[in-house]
């Protein structure tokens, strides 16, 4: 792509006669398009990105369906690096409730009922190892991998109780766990023993030396499925949140709640209602949801910060592709669902479900087959904000005179500025964009993603007045990077 050819130095000079830092809103002539980004006007806060490889999918990446060593490593490379991958910083655990643990079950840290709520559970750490991939069914060493490299969050989030304290006596098809609302077990009030267990699995994690940040109780409780799922309405979540919160305060843990991983935006949204009607959102650190049932849409009406925490093409065709015509599973459509995510619905991190997998499907970022890496435009979507966007960072507002364009910009902590855009039209369009940190040592970097690149650094011209003037070509995507 004769990128280069399409700097526009001699033209952006126009942009210079505007003096504010932050120009003034309308397109320049010729057809351009100024971009003003105003670090003065904050929204919310940024905590990451990143990804689950639950269900021993993480046993993948360590060559559970013949990956070699040398690509053990590019892959996490791929996930984890900011130099020659994506730079994630966020890792969803699933936490196990099952009693053995073949390809793919999470295992439980408490197989055996102790018989009664009231009797002493006995707890089995060492239980949970997956031969060859280490405990917590491989999860443990590849939170210890993305921690080394730069991972800053950890979620853990438990799919079902353990089988014995719901009221359908099995960790799948749904159920219900034992003294919530309307759920009267002939075993008793299992609350307290599954609040104990699930800060017993964190202190399992504390041993190994790692903090885990958020913990969930429940993964889509709006669906009755096949594999590890537990049913519940906002009021039931509040029965249970209100046992587990003293529990979590009473243990010298930091971690914090998350709830509820409604299986879509919707569904999550009348849970969270439920729960705040009874009195219990005080404590949550965080509401969680996923986009499949319903998409991520406006935000929610609470002060807690907001986790898309799974979301991932399940039934579109099968594609590596940046874009070929528009399908769920293309790179360009999951640029435009990040963007969406935290310009419209409020969200402080984007999780993909899977990370990396031997699957077939595009639920994963990179396919594995075998000793082959696959890696789909999905990842470098995802890249294109989280290479440059770091926890600590605000997003900030962007704007255009042209009410198309999509974007999204985030000043880091250490004041560099991150600007996204997505160009979806079939024409090159030219920018010139305004408002970033102009200093002596300023610089400005563009990175771009196509068919034909995967976020390629790009010259960009710095014009008078701390701009920048370049051209984005169509069916792309590029994010500025400006230090001051
Ligand atoms: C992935 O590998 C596991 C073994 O680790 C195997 O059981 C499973 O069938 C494989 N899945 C696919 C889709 O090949
Ligand atoms: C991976 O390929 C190797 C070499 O061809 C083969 O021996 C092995 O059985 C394959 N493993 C799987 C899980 O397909
Ligand atoms: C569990 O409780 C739900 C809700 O009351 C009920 O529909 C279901 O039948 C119960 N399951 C069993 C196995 O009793
Ligand atoms: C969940 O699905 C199973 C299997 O279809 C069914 O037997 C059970 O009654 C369902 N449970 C609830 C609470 O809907
Ligand atoms: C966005 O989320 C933040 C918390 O992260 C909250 O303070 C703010 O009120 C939310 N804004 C909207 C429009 O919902
Ligand atoms: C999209 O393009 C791909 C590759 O050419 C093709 O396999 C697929 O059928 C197309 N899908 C639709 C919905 O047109
Ligand atoms: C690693 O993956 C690449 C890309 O799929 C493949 O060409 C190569 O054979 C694999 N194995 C090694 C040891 O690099
Ligand atoms: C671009 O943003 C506008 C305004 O939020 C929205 O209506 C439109 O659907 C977005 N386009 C895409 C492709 O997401
Ligand atoms: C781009 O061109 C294709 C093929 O001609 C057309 O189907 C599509 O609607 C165009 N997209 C836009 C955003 O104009
Ligand atoms: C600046 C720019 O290229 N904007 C285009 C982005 O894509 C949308 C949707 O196709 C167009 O309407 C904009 O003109």
């Amino acid at each position: 792509m004769a990128f280069n050819a399409l700097y526009l130095g001699a033209l952006v000079l126009g942009a210079a006669a505007h003096p504010s830092q932050y120009g003034s809103g309308k397109s320049g002539a010729s057809g351009r398009t100024t971009i003003n980004v105003n670090a003065a006007q904050k929204y919310q806060p940024f905590d990451g990105m990143g990804f689950s490889e639950a269900f021993q999918r993480g046993t993948q990446i360590y060559g559970a369906g013949g990956l070699s060593a040398a690509n053990t490593s590019r892959v996490l490379d791929l996930l984890y690096s900011n130099v020659n991958g994506a730079g994630m910083t966020i890792l969803r655990n699933g936490i196990g409730s099952s009693v053995n643990h073949p390809y793919d079950l999470m295992p439980s840290i408490e197989p055996v009922s102790p018989g009664s709520p009231n009797n002493t559970p006995t707890y089995d750490w060492e239980g949970t190892i997956k031969p060859g991939f280490g405990l917590d069914g491989g999860q443990l060493r590849l939170t210890k991998d993305a921690i080394a490299r730069g991972v800053q969050k950890i979620y853990a989030d438990a799919w079902s109780a353990p089988a014995f304290m719901k009221n359908n006596s099995n960790e799948n098809y749904g159920g219900y766990l034992c003294g919530v609302t309307g759920i009267d077990c002939e075993t008793g009030d299992w609350r307290q023993a599954y609040a104990n267990y699930l800060v017993q699995y964190l202190k399992f994690y504390e041993q190994e030396g790692i903090n885990i940040d958020y913990v969930g109780f429940l993964n889509e409780p709006d669906l009755n499925v096949s594999y590890a799922s537990m049913l519940s309405d906002g009021q039931q979540a509040a029965d249970f949140l209100t046992v587990l919160y003293p529990t979590l305060e009473a243990s010298h843990l930091k971690t914090e709640i998350a709830c509820c991983d409604g299986s879509g935006w919707e569904q999550n949204r009348e849970r969270l209602a439920g729960l705040q009607a009874a009195g219990a959102e005080y404590t949550l650190g965080l509401v969680t949801a996923h986009g499949y049932s319903s998409p991520p849409g406006a935000p929610f009406a609470t002060d807690r910060k907001v986790w898309e925490t799974e979301w991932a093409d399940l039934e579109g065709p099968h594609t590596l592709a940046w874009h070929e015509n528009g399908t769920s599973g293309e790179g360009l459509t999951w640029a435009n669902n990040i963007q969406q995510l935290f310009a419209v619905s409020n969200v402080s991190a984007t999780l993909y479900w899977i990370g990396a997998d031997n699957t077939t499907s595009n639920s994963a970022l990179i396919l594995l087959n075998n000793d082959t890496v696959h890696v789909s435009k999905r990842l470098w979507a995802f890249a294109q904000y989280s290479r440059f966007v770091k926890p600590g960072a605000t997003r900030i507002e962007v704007a255009s005179s042209n009410a198309a364009l999509n974007m999204t910009a985030f000043e880091n902590a250490d004041k560099t500025v991150a600007v996204q855009v997505i160009n979806n039209s079939n024409y090159t369009q030219a920018v010139t964009v305004q408002g970033l940190p102009v200093g002596k040592h300023s610089s400005v970097v563009g990175w771009l993603t196509n068919n034909e690149h995967d976020l390629s650094k790009m010259g960009v011209q710095r014009v008078a007045g701390g701009g920048i003037g370049t051209s984005i070509p169509a069916l792309s995507m590029m994010s500025f990077v400006a230090s001051g």
